[in-house]
């Protein structure tokens, strides 16, 4: 089951359940107007089967605007959980390439802050990269969606963009390399009711079209993650509460080559089987 964020013709926005992933089937009649009340129920999968029974309104996803399947969640992001992220690290910084070999093997994972819920971009929206940076990369991540109490709930697609050089240059940037206007894409919706185990068998790819043409495509496998889903949900929420949920970003395994840097107006897809396509075009920020 897909669960979307959708804005109606008239700028009312409503979350809808995506059929055949052309269409949505909209909740708003039957009560549903926010995905919070839906994801912190005891199991949401039964609950939109009950809803659904009635007959509810149906719209071409052509006639909505697709918003980030978020509301009030923090997003987080984990890091170098593939080694193809280790290593393109390693070779990208002298100085920090021993705290990345460190952090792959540790028990403690890489967890950073990246964005709040408000600041998502939707699939269709544009992505940032830097004006002070040179270097600018998309990161193609599955996402896990979690409810209050710490639950998988839900999986969507996630663009971590960041800023090469200026993580390069010293790992206290970080935070400037990673959290800027337009650096976290979340969408096209929210896949419900799929296991750890189904979800390491999907595909994550990615294309990037510049004037028209390809310039980049790159493939990896969930199930390349180091990390199990349940470590890496026992880590985000020890000594921390998220209220409203959370959504974790887990790493990317895909590093375009290093003489790759994203420019203005080159448009990002990135598919993850099993959830669907997120879309970005890229703009200077
Ligand atoms: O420490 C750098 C960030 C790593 C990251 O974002 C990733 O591996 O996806
Ligand atoms: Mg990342």
């Amino acid at each position: 089951m897909k669960l979307c964020r959708f804005k109606n013709k008239s700028g009312q926005v409503g979350i809808g359940l995506v059929v055949e992933d052309s269409a949505l089937v909209d909740l708003t009649p039957a009560g549903v107007t926010q995905l919070q009340s839906l994801l912190e129920g005891e199991s949401p999968v039964a609950e939109l089967i009950r809803i659904t029974k009635q007959k509810l309104p149906r719209i071409d996803l052509g006639e909505v605007q697709l918003c980030a399947p978020v509301e009030r969640q923090e997003i987080w992001a984990a890091g170098v959980t593939y080694l193809r992220s280790k290593t393109a690290r390693m070779e990208e910084s002298d100085f920090s390439a021993t705290a990345y070999d460190r952090v792959y093997a540790a028990e403690r994972p890489e967890l950073f802050f990246k964005s709040l819920a408000e600041k998502v971009v939707a699939t269709g929206e544009p992505v940032g990269i830097r004006r002070d940076a040179n270097w600018n990369v998309p990161e193609p991540e599955l996402a896990l969606v979690f409810n209050a109490r710490g639950n998988i709930i839900g999986y969507t697609i996630g663009n971590d963009m960041s800023s090469r050089d200026i993580e390069g240059e010293n790992l206290l940037y970080l935070p400037q390399a990673k959290i800027y206007r337009h650096s976290c894409a979340l969408g096209p919706w929210i896949r419900l009711g799929a296991t750890e185990a189904e979800a390491r068998g999907w595909k994550i790819k990615i294309e990037i079209r510049r004037d028209g043409k390809d310039v980049f495509a790159g493939e990896t496998s969930v199930g390349q993650i180091k990390r199990r889903f349940e470590e890496l949900a026992g880590f985000l929420f020890r000594s921390q509460s998220f209220p409203h949920g959370a959504v974790l970003l887990t790493g990317t395994g895909i590093v375009p080559p290093e003489t790759f840097t994203l420019q203005e107006r080159d448009e990002i897809g990135i598919e993850i089987t099993g959830i669907g396509r997120l879309r970005n075009p890229v703009m200077l920020v």
